[in-house]
């Protein structure tokens, strides 16, 4: 793969701050730009020469200590790489800065807002799990395709990597949360493309209802339950994307009933970005919910970041291309007299695909400015 590019600069001035979620992002952290794993927050993973990560003997998530040797082993009950194991420390969604941790917070601000801050958020369980913890509290079937060793990450056979953040429905239930939502990374054992990749992240939101809540409704609790998670979903997808071609498609999980998936038209193929149901009443029995309804669902993190940021493939998520990771960087900022305050920011322009032309370099500066322009409200120099 060639992978030329160019470096432009530009100043602007900004006269007004928004408050819409897209255009603080992009004040921040623009369409064009991406931080990846290996940045300088990250103080554990030191790189080598060669430009690999040296395999870590040990790292702690969340509050666990894991050793190499707990995870890759030589053992015909043993799936995992080194490949995946050093992924284990990553935390893209604990990056502030990262497009997974910036994706992250833009979701809990739509929670907070709407839910007045009744929703708990977790996102430093260990993805290490048991087998029951991943399949059998959610009800998935023995005999399902995605216990095998095939589909999913086996530490030993009673042990795997969380293959989805449902996961942690039961024991959070169990703990007597009734609105949580979890973020992690999550391990499958699937072939890569621009849309599947081995590690991504998922969040998952769960809400119980009291008969109360849908009584008042004339509707039965699994209908009420249904279509406050549609009103929920859509709403969130409105939040971060303002206008988006979206649509609902029926689903099947052995977690849920009725479930659903939402696809988004992203370039030119529709792309699903979600799953989501209304809960088994078999898992909110069994985990001391007796007569309530519940919803759940699991996003896809890294494909929501695609839509919005506009990544074109999801290995870029996992890039440790320096020339990628600083491509837009403030080396100017100063607040005059007037109190205008002046940004000047370089912006590297490179293709995955091939050497970049000065005309086709300066129809993307073009664009840039005036979206900067329209989108943040500021004066160009
Ligand atoms: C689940 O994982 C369910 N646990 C979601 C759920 C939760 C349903 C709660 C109902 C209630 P699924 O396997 O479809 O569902 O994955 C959810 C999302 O993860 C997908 O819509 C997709 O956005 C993302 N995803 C799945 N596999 C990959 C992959 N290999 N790479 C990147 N993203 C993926
Ligand atoms: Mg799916």
């Amino acid at each position: 793969m060639t992978m030329a590019m160019s470096i432009a600069q530009f100043t602007f001035f900004s006269r007004a701050t928004s408050s819409s979620f897209l255009n603080r992002t992009n004040a921040r952290f623009n369409r064009f730009t991406f931080s990846t794993p290996f940045s300088t927050a990250d103080a554990t993973c030191t790189r080598k020469k060669n430009g690999r990560l040296p395999v870590l003997s040990a790292l702690e998530l969340g509050g666990v200590k894991i050793a190499r040797d707990d995870v890759v082993r030589d053992d015909p009950t043993n799936n995992v790489p080194d490949s995946i194991f050093s992924k284990l420390g990553m935390q893209l969604h604990k990056r502030n800065q990262h497009p997974i941790g910036i994706l992250k917070n833009a979701i809990y601000e739509y929670f907070d807002a709407n839910y007045s801050n009744k929703f708990d958020k977790f996102d430093d369980l260990c993805p290490l799990v048991s087998v029951k913890q991943n399949f059998d509290d959610v009800l998935v079937p023995a005999d399902h395709i995605s216990r095998s060793y095939n589909d999913t990450y086996y530490v030993d056979s009673q042990t795997v990597l969380r293959c989805h953040t449902s996961a942690h429905q039961a024991e959070l239930l169990r703990d007597g949360h009734t609105h949580f939502l979890v973020t992690g990374d999550v391990y499958r054992r699937d072939s890569i493309d621009s849309t599947h990749y081995p590690v991504f992240h998922q969040m998952e939101g769960f809400r119980v209802f009291s008969p109360e809540e849908w009584e008042a409704s004339g509707l039965d609790g699994t209908s009420y339950a249904a279509g406050d998670l549609k009103k929920c979903l859509e709403g969130l997808a409105r939040h971060l994307f303002g206008a988006v071609e979206m649509r609902w498609i029926d689903a099947y999980f052995p977690f849920t009933n009725p479930s659903f998936e939402l696809e988004i038209y992203f370039q030119e193929k529709w792309m699903e970005v979600l799953g989501c149901g209304v809960t088994e009443q078999e898992i909110l029995r069994n985990n001391g919910q007796l007569d309530s309804v519940a919803w759940a669902f699991g996003l896809g993190l890294e494909r929501l970041a695609m839509v919005l940021f506009d990544i074109p493939d999801i290995r870029l998520f996992w890039s440790n291309d320096e020339r990628f990771t600083s491509q837009v960087q403030l080396i100017d900022n100063f607040t005059n007299k007037k109190g205008m305050t002046s940004h000047c920011y370089r912006i590297a322009y490179r293709s995955m695909e091939c050497s970049l032309t000065d005309e086709e370099i300066n129809e993307l500066q073009r664009k840039v400015r005036e979206q900067v322009e329209t989108k943040l409200n500021v004066e160009l120099r």
